[in-house]
C-alpha cells in the first residue's frame, strides 16, 4: 500500500511494502475499481428513480453547506493559540547511528564548530543552508536522507530537513529549521563572546493549533540575528531589509519551484535525475531504493506540483509566475544599484534566494530563467562567492572564538579542519 501525505511545498512519502512487493498501479486499479462499482449500481436504476437521487443528494449537500458554512462563521474561532510551553531545540547524548555521506572541508575556518547536516541535496531549504555554510568557508559534515524511507532521520522527533547538528562538550546540538540554523549560526560568528547553547535559546520552537486543529510549529525570532550592539557597517534599515528578502525567499520564491520543476512527468523525472546525480543517490542507496525514489517521486511531485500551483495562485503558465519572482529581486538590485543585497557583498538574503534557486540548477525550469530574465549575472557573482568562500574572511576576522570556549580534541588528520570539537566554559 502506499500512502501519500501532502503537505505545504513538500510531500511526505511513506510505503509499506506490503508482502515484499508493491505496485502503484495496483493502487490505482483499486480505487477505479471502487468508482467502476457505485458506476454500475446507478445505472442499475431508472432515469427518473436517477434524477430523484441526484436531487435529493444536492439538496443535502447544499444544506449540508450552508449549515457548515454558517457554523464556521458563527461558532469556530481561529485558534491559533500558543498551547505548549516554548521548546528549545534538544541536545542529544550521542550522536546519531548513521553514516556520513560526505565531508566538506571549509576554508580558514576557526570557528571550532564540528557541525553535521541533514540534508537532501536539491531541497531549497538545505541548499540555503549549504550556500550560508559554504560562503563562510565552515568545514561540514554530510549526511544524505533518503527523501521516501528517511531512515537517516528516524532518531529525530522534528521530520523535516535540513537539520544540523552541533557537536558540543556535552553533547551534539540540533538544530532544526533552515532560516532558524542561518540566524542561529550568523548570530554567534558574529559575536565570539556569546556561546552556541546561549544563541539557541533565542529561537525556541512553539506550537499552536491552526484553524483547522491541526498542530504546527513555528521556530520564533527565526529570522532574526541576536547582537548585543549592531555590528559595523550595518543599519537597522538594512538589517530589517535583509530579514524581509529572506521571509520572501521561504514564504514566496520556494513556492513557485515545485510547481516549475514538475510542470509535466517528463520534466519532474528529468528533475529527480538530476537530483540523483547532484545527491550521488546511486552511491548512497542501494538500486532498487534509487529507483522507488526516483520513478515514485517524480511521479508523486507530477501531481502534487499541479496542486500547488492552485494553492500558492500561480499563472497558468507556472513559468511567468518564476519569471516574475525573479524579476522582482532583480528589480529591487537594480534600483540599490549595488552587486549584491547586501551591497559589495552578499548578505543574507542573498545567500537565501542563491540557494533556494540553486535547488533547481539542473532543471530545465533554471535554463529557462536564465533565457528570459536577467538574473543570470547576480547568480554568476553568487556562485562565485560562494564557491571561494568570500565570507571566510568575515568569520576570519571574528576569531578567535576563545571566549567562553575551549578547543579540544586532536585535529583529524584526513580532514582539513581546525580542532574540531568545542566545549562551553563557564568562566
Ligand atoms: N521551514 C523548514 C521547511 C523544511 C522543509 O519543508 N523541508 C522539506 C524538504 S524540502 C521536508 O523535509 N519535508 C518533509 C519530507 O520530505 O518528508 C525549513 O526552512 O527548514
Amino acid at each position: 500500500m502506499l500512502r501519500l501525505v501532502f503537505e505545504e511545498n513538500h510531500f511526505v512519502l511513506w510505503t509499506y511494502l506490503i508482502c515484499g512487493n508493491f505496485d502503484l498501479n495496483m493502487l490505482v486499479e483499486h480505487k477505479l475499481g471502487n468508482v467502476r462499482y457505485f458506476g454500475t449500481k446507478l445505472r442499475g436504476r431508472s432515469s427518473r428513480s436517477t434524477l430523484k437521487l441526484g436531487l435529493i443528494c444536492a439538496g443535502l449537500g447544499a444544506v449540508a453547506g450552508t449549515g457548515y458554512t454558517y457554523y464556521v462563521a458563527q461558532y469556530r474561532q481561529p485558534i491559533a493559540i500558543g498551547n505548549k510551553e516554548l521548546q528549545t531545540s534538544p541536545v542529544l547524548e550521542s550522536f546519531p547511528n548513521v553514516t556520513i555521506s560526505r565531508q566538506v572541508a571549509g576554508v580558514g575556518d576557526n570557528s571550532g564548530l564540528k557541525l553535521m547536516l541533514f540534508q537532501y541535496p536539491t531541497c531549497p531549504f538545505c541548499c540555503k543552508v549549504r550556500a550560508f555554510l559554504d560562503y563562510f568557508g565552515l568545514s561540514y559534515d554530510v549526511v544524505e536522507v533518503d527523501p521516501v524511507l528517511r531512515q537517516e532521520i528516524k532518531w529525530s522527533q522534528y521530520k523535516k530537513v535540513p537539520i544540523l547538528v552541533v557537536q558540543l562538550e556535552e553533547g551534539y546540538q540540533q538544530l532544526n529549521d533552515s532560516s532558524m540554523i542561518i540566524s542561529c549560526l550568523a548570530s554567534f560568528l558574529n559575536d565570539p563572546r556569546q556561546n552556541l547553547k546561549d544563541v539557541v535559546k533565542y529561537y525556541p520552537k512553539m506550537e499552536f493549533k491552526d484553524d483547522d486543529g491541526s498542530v504546527k510549529s513555528e521556530v520564533l525570532n527565526r529570522y532574526f540575528l541576536m547582537f548585543q550592539e549592531v555590528p559595523t557597517g550595518r543599519t537597522t534599515e538594512n538589517l530589517v531589509q535583509e530579514r524581509k528578502w529572506r521571509k520572501w525567499a521561504d514564504d514566496k520564491l520556494v513556492h513557485v519551484l515545485s510547481p516549475n520543476v514538475y510542470q509535466t512527468p517528463n520534466e519532474a523525472l528529468q528533475a529527480f535525475n538530476w537530483f540523483s546525480e547532484v545527491g550521488e543517490w546511486d552511491k548512497n542507496f542501494p538500486v532498487w531504493e534509487r529507483n522507488l525514489i526516483v520513478y515514485v517521486g517524480a511521479y508523486a511531485m507530477w501531481i502534487i506540483g499541479k496542486r500547488l500551483k492552485k494553492r500558492h495562485n500561480l499563472k497558468e503558465n507556472v513559468r511567468l509566475s518564476l519569471y516574475d519572482e525573479c524579476n522582482h529581486w532583480v528589480r529591487t538590485l537594480r534600483k540599490q544599484g549595488t552587486a549584491f543585497l547586501g551591497g559589495d557583498s552578499p548578505n543574507l538574503a542573498d545567500l537565501a534566494v542563491y540557494g533556494v534557486l540553486g535547488s533547481i540548477e539542473g532543471c530545465l525550469a533554471f535554463r529557462d530563467i536564465l533565457a528570459n530574465t536577467s538574473i543570470g549575472p547576480w547568480y554568476s557573482r553568487m556562485k562565485e562567492s560562494v564557491g571561494s568562500h568570500a565570507g571566510s574572511s568575515v568569520i576570519g576576522r571574528s576569531a578567535p572564538y576563545s571566549p567562553g570556549f575551549i578547543l579540544i580534541g586532536p585535529q583529524d588528520p584526513n580532514v582539513n579542519r581546525r580542532p574540531n570539537i568545542i566545549a562551553y566554559s563557564s568562566d
